[in-house]
């Protein structure tokens, strides 16, 4: 969603190609070996892989909104809060959704794990109104829609919990921003 948010928000075209997960095509494959998506293949065959390698390589071409800032100390900035998002917070917040695969801890351990991360952009988001200061930025769009996405839902069979923190009106934001334009 990162990088189809910044490719969108640049406004440079592309042919978008959905594909299923567990049935991969070929031409994909053969892109990127690796099997994840997103995977950007450029006109020159340049292949992009990596959801925060796509949104440098479209906001660097066109950033109308500011997502990069001033300069590189933005992106630098934002690189750690990225970077715990997508590999502890994303870890914590997948056995915290479904603890019958992670017997190990009591899914509460797992949810307050996942919420110091959670407190730690809260923290920031009654400071600024963004998580980089007064503009929705690049660290925003990476990780607004896992914050989202840990709010609990008993169709996972989680029991109902209190909202964890963090602010609805910016994740708000991050729907605004990808959906409505
Ligand atoms: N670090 C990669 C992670 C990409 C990733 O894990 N994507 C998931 C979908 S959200 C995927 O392609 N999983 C492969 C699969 O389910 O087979 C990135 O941000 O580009």
């Amino acid at each position: 969603m990162r990088a189809r948010s910044a490719l969108i928000v640049s406004g440079i075209e592309i042919e978008l190609r959905e594909v299923v997960l567990r049935d991969k095509p070929a031409e994909m494959l053969a892109a990127s070996p690796k099997g994840t998506v997103p995977v950007l293949v450029l006109p020159d065959g340049q292949v992009i892989d990596e959801s925060w390698d796509i949104m440098l390589w479209a906001l660097r071409q066109h950033d109308p909104q500011n997502w990069l800032g001033q300069d590189e100390c933005h992106i630098a900035s934002a690189l750690p809060l990225v970077t715990e998002n997508d590999t502890s917070f994303k870890q914590n917040l997948d056995r915290y959704k479904y603890p019958e695969r992670h017997p190990e801890q009591a899914q509460s351990a797992w949810r307050s794990a996942g919420e110091q991360f959670l407190q730690k952009l809260e923290t920031q988001l009654n400071v600024t109104p963004f998580l980089l200061g007064e503009h929705f930025s690049i660290a925003d769009a990476p990780c607004s829609p896992s914050s989202a996405s840990s709010q609990p839902s008993t169709a996972h069979g989680s029991p109902a919990h209190p909202t964890p923190p963090c602010a609805p009106g910016w994740i708000a934001t991050h729907h605004r921003n990808y959906f409505h334009r």
